[in-house]
C-alpha cells in the first residue's frame, strides 16, 4: 500500500499519531505537501464524511479523524503557507455562527496568508456583526465565510445584509466556500464569489485586489 494511502486510512482510524509519522515520511520522501494534503488527508477526511453520512461509524470517530487531519496539517502548515510577497490585501476571514467545522476554513486562510495576504482570522461560530466590525476596524477588502452545514449557510445571507445596512457592500468583496454551498447560492444571497478551495480563494482576491 502506498504512502499517501495509509495516511488517509490513519487519519480514517483516528489516528494522530500514525498520521504526524506518516505525513513526515511523505515529507522525507520528497512528496510535495498538496498531494500529501490532497490525496492523504483531504481523501481520508472525506471517506469520514461518507461513512459518517451512512452511519456507520459515529460522531467520536469523526472528532479522532479531526484531530489526527490536524495532526498531518500542523506538519504541513508552514510548507503550504511559504513565504509570499506581502501584497497589502487584508482579509477578515471565519466560520460563521451555529458552524463549529474550521479545518477547510483553517486551510484557506494558510493558502492566504501563503500567498502574502493579511488575514485576521476569526475562528469559528463567528457572529454577522463580528464579521462587519472587523472588516471596519482592520480595513478589510475582503471578507470570507465558511460554512459546512446546510443550516448555517443563512447565517451568510445575515453578513450580506449587515453590511449592505452599514454601507460596505459594494466596497469589501464578500467571498463564500464550504461543502455545501455552490456559486449559485452565493449569487442568490449576494456575495461577490463562491470559492471552492485555498487555491481557487488566493485568486479570486488577488483579482479584487489586482495582484492576479
Ligand atoms: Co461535521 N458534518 N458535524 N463535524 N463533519 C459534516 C459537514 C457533514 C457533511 C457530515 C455528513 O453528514 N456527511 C454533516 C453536515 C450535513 C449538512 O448540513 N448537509 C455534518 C454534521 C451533520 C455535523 C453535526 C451536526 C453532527 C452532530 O452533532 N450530530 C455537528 C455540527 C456541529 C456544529 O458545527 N455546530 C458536526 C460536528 C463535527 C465535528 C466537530 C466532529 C468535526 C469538525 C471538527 C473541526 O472542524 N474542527 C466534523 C467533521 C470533521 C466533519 C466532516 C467529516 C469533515 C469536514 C472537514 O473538515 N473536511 C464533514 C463531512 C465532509 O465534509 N465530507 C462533516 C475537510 C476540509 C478540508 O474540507 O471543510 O469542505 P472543507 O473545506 C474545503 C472546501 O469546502 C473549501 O476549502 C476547503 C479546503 O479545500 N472551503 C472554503 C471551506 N471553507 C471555505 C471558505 C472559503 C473558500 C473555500 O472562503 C472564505
Amino acid at each position: 500500500m502506498d504512502l499517501l494511502t495509509r495516511l488517509s486510512e490513519s487519519l480514517q482510524g483516528g489516528d494522530a499519531d500514525q498520521v504526524a509519522e506518516l505525513t513526515r515520511q511523505a515529507l522525507a520522501a520528497g512528496l510535495a505537501p498538496k498531494p500529501i494534503l490532497d490525496q492523504g488527508l483531504i481523501a481520508g477526511m472525506t471517506v469520514v464524511g461518507d461513512r459518517f453520512k451512512a452511519h456507520e461509524i459515529f460522531l467520536p470517530d469523526v472528532l479522532l479523524a479531526a484531530k489526527a487531519m490536524y495532526a498531518g496539517l500542523d506538519l504541513l502548515r508552514p510548507l503550504l503557507a511559504k513565504a509570499g510577497v506581502a501584497t497589502g490585501g487584508r482579509v477578515v476571514i471565519g466560520t460563521v455562527r451555529g458552524d463549529l467545522h474550521d479545518i477547510g476554513k483553517n486551510l484557506v486562510a494558510i493558502m492566504l496568508r501563503g500567498a502574502g495576504l493579511e488575514v485576521i482570522d476569526l475562528g469559528k461560530d463567528v457572529a454577522p456583526e463580528r464579521f462587519v466590525a472587523a472588516a471596519q476596524e482592520h480595513g478589510a477588502q475582503v471578507i470570507g465565510m465558511s460554512a459546512l452545514l446546510t443550516t448555517t449557510m443563512p447565517v451568510m445571507r445575515q453578513v450580506v445584509d449587515l453590511c449592505r445596512e452599514r454601507g460596505l457592500y459594494g466596497k469589501v468583496k464578500l467571498i463564500v466556500g464550504g461543502a455545501p454551498l455552490s456559486a449559485e447560492y452565493a449569487r442568490e444571497i449576494g456575495a461577490d464569489a463562491y470559492c471552492f478551495d485555498g487555491v481557487n480563494a488566493v485568486d479570486v482576491v488577488k483579482r479584487y485586489l489586482g495582484t492576479a
